[in-house]
């Protein structure tokens, strides 16, 4: 057995791929876990059709019946939005079971890196990255994202990181791991629902091109692992910034007062910040995703070229 058979590829996907073709990678996770329904599924719809009107092609990715698939149809969209948070999790540490025992998960940031990196996939977008949490000095909680962005060779297209997580330490983890950090058009690290965190990233690119070279300079020189480019939320939506810390804060306090823990814990604040919020910052999530998939297209696009 190796890696290639547990992995199916869609044959659109594979097509494009063997074609030097753009193709960008989606998360499922952001599908059952981090929206409800029907938003998720509208969404990840969206996102593909977002996509190929950029000229590129989506490649959703989760685990099905133990398979990795790349490329996921309209009703395995469905399947997984419908079934949210009864879908697995699932993350590096659960692939091996869901594998071997002919199970579903939904794939967060680093399981979809996994997926991309094997079907060769360069680009992928999504809305948030895990990263170290607050208290981490404690909890130990760091995601398993952070480590895969530290080995796994895919860009990832994000709006920064929420404020549920602490944004200095995941920069500083970053760092120590050689994980470089774009902020696109923006020299500040972007907060998720708002644009400015306070903190800076490692550089500012202003374009899509300059993104795939500097790209594909790391992987020219053997340097292992992925990029994290950060992608300010458009400034329509952008949430007022106190109302989301203090939604935030009220948030991270329920979690400790009621233990919750482990691989539980990011679902649990996003779902308890949409309902703190009614709704408006789903809305704001809806939009930076769709703003993450445009940006993910274009660098796609220039990779391909260069
Ligand atoms: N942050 C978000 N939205 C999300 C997630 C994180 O703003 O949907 C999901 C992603 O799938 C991410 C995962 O990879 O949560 C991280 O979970 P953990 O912190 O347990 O590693
Ligand atoms: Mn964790």
């Amino acid at each position: 057995m190796n890696m290639k058979d547990y992995v199916v590829v869609s044959s659109e996907v594979a097509k494009a791929i063997e074609e030097n073709k753009p193709v960008v990678a989606l998360e499922s996770t952001i599908i059952s876990h981090g929206m409800p329904y029907p938003q998720n599924v509208e969404t990840a719809l969206n996102v593909e059709k977002i996509i190929r009107d950029c000229g590129a092609i989506p490649a959703t990715i989760a685990v099905i019946g133990g398979k990795i698939c790349v490329g996921l149809s309209k009703d395995q969209i469905e399947y997984l939005g419908k079934k949210g948070l009864d879908v697995a999790k699932a993350s590096r540490r659960d692939l091996p079971f869901l594998l071997a025992l002919g199970e579903d998960g939904a794939t967060t940031v680093a399981t979809t890196m996994i997926g991309a990196k094997a079907a060769g996939i360069k680009v992928f977008a999504t809305g948030g990255v895990g990263g170290v949490h607050r208290g981490a000095e404690k909890t130990m909680d760091i995601s398993a994202d952070l480590e895969e962005l530290a080995m796994t060779e895919v860009m990832v297209v994000c709006a920064g990181c929420k404020s549920i997580l602490d944004l200095g330490l995941t920069l500083e983890y970053l760092e120590t791991k050689g994980v470089p950090v774009v902020g696109y058009k923006t020299s500040e690290l972007p907060a998720f629902y708002t644009i400015h965190s306070g903190f800076s990233v490692d550089r500012r690119l202003d374009t899509a091109e300059d993104i795939a070279k500097t790209f594909k300079a790391k992987e020219a020189c053997g340097l292992k692992g992925g990029m994290l480019v950060s992608n300010p939320i458009p400034e329509e939506y952008s949430m007022d910034e106190e109302l989301i810390s203090k939604t935030i804060e009220s948030a991270v306090k329920e979690a400790e007062e009621k233990g919750v823990k482990g691989k539980n814990i990011t679902p649990f604040l996003l779902d308890k910040v949409q309902k703190l919020t009614e709704g408006k910052s789903l809305e704001a999530n809806i939009q930076l995703v769709y703003n993450n998939a445009r940006l993910a297209s274009e660098v796609a696009k220039k990779y391909c070229e260069i």
